[in-house]
């Protein structure tokens, strides 16, 4: 029996109208509309309270990457539950969920990796990261570099440290943010800032702004740069191949860390077990979280590489950092069930070699669609910019309206798509078919022709 109870969705709405936050949201004109209410879902589907059916494009919050409804994940939480459902890492002890899982992301992340450092959300990583980048230069005696470097646009959460760390205007005007000695650069987005250059031509110029910017600040002040693979809540910006092999290069010149933030890319979405090895990148630390559990149990962490867990351990003394829940026994046992569940079913390569491809062949034929400027991707990631005019790649004013009027049409339509500023975005379960995918697409269409209809395109 349901410990939550059932209701009619106007008494859920009357409840969560009264009492509920949420987060990124106007509770005003959200209690003027209602909230829209999950109940259940299976494979790629959700059901709300309604009994309407969404195939789920967006993974949940792009963590979902098993799908739902896995029996084998669950029983994994369960049972550890069952027989410890805490305890910490805390005073010299640990558990066995958390020491599997340790040696297990070793296996599975860049070879640099044997250490991590658990939290509860890809937030705290973020933070994490700073403390670690923080204490490795004072233990290596540059206590001077102090200064992280990252990007317009990045997302890398909602804590006071990580959104300093995001590059989003408006979430630093509202928090009084940014927190001392975080710096951005722009963001290697050419369809938004490229002009005439060849993407190549503007991946390099991108990448030399974090020179310029580490040239300025006097690299003896320069602690990290902080980026994802590909910003992914920043609107699917895939950076061009030239980008970073270039920020490599920077970094070490310099000898800046460099960190990976995997929290959206990591566990194989971008055909890879990690966007670090999609895209060359040479990561000192990696922070991480959604698809470790694929969303069933809060879980991050962050990888140490060898560089910084050296000195760390070595010299480093008490590290004096740790959350409740760092290492969680039901999180950790989870994540342990859900590694193997990829491993043994191939998932990584299954995205790198059929899903992904595929996804990115139908994704391209939206590209001669009348509102589409372009369409980017990779693995199971894939964004569509909606634009007023083609060939200008002129952006609606204002921003974001369009974005909101599709989103709004897939939902009507029974897809979950995502839409930053206006561009439209898909991150479906790495699980899905190709007749999920093809489903998606359908839907897609018709959300963007429903769109072009309202705006008065002839599609
Ligand atoms: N880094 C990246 C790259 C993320 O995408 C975080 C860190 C923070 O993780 P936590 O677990 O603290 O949320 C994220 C989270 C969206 C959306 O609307 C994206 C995220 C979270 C919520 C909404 O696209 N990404």
């Amino acid at each position: 029996m349901s410990i939550v109870p059932q209701r009619a969705t106007a008494e859920w709405q009357e409840i969560d109208r009264r009492h509920y936050i949420h987060p990124y949201t106007d509770s005003k004109s959200l209690g003027e509309q209602g909230t829209r209410v999950i109940t259940r879902a299976e494979g790629v589907h959700l059901w709300d309270s309604d009994g309407k059916r969404y195939i789920d494009g967006m993974s949940g919050l792009w963590c979902c990457n098993l799908g739902y409804g896995r029996r084998d994940l669950v029983e994994a939480a369960c049972e550890q539950m069952r027989e410890l459902p805490y305890y910490n890492s805390f005073f010299k002890t640990a558990h066995p969920p958390a020491i599997e899982l340790a040696g297990l992301l070793a296996e599975v992340t860049p070879a640099q990796f044997k250490h991590v450092f658990y939290t509860g959300s890809g937030s705290e990583a973020n933070d994490t990261v700073i403390r670690l980048v923080r204490r490795y230069w004072d233990i290596v005696g540059q206590p001077n570099r102090r200064i992280i470097v990252s990007r317009e646009n990045a997302y890398h959460g909602s804590t006071i440290a990580a959104a300093s760390l995001g590059g989003q205007w408006p979430v630093h005007e509202q928090g009084h943010l940014p927190i001392p000695n975080i710096v951005h650069v722009g963001a290697p987005y050419w369809y938004g800032c490229g002009g005439d250059l060849t993407p190549d031509a503007f991946g390099i110029e991108a990448a030399r702004e974090l020179e310029t910017k580490i040239l300025a600040l006097g690299p003896e002040n320069v602690a990290a740069f902080i980026g994802e693979p590909v910003q992914g809540a920043g609107g699917m910006i895939i950076p061009p191949a030239t980008y970073w092999p270039e920020i490599n290069r920077i970094c070490e010149r310099y000898g800046v860390l460099l960190i990976a933030d995997e929290v959206i890319c990591g566990f194989g979405r971008t055909g890879r077990w990690f966007g670090s090895e999609r895209f060359g990148i040479k990561a000192d630390l990696m922070s991480f979280a959604k698809g470790v559990t694929s969303g069933y149990l809060p879980l991050g962490g962050v990888m140490v590489g060898d560089r910084v867990a050296g000195p760390l351990i070595e010299q480093g003394g008490e590290f004096y950092h740790g959350f409740t829940y760092s290492g969680h026994p039901a999180a950790c046992a989870l994540a342990v069930a859900n590694i193997n569940a990829m491993r043994r079913e191939g998932i990584v390569d299954r995205v790198h070699d059929e899903l992904g491809p595929y996804l990115q062949r139908r994704w391209q034929e939206f590209a001669t669609h009348p509102l589409v400027g372009e369409v980017r991707g990779v693995g199971l990631l894939a964004g569509i910019e909606l634009t007023r005019n083609k060939a200008t790649r002129e952006f609606f004013e204002p921003i974001g309206d369009v974005g909101t009027v599709c989103r709004d049409f897939c939902f009507q339509n029974g897809l979950v798509m995502r839409a930053v500023r206006d561009t439209m975005i898909i991150a479906p379960p790495l699980v899905s078919t190709i007749a999920d995918i093809d489903e998606m697409w359908i839907l897609a269409r018709k959300s963007l022709d429903m769109t072009a209809a309202q705006l008065g395109i002839a599609a």
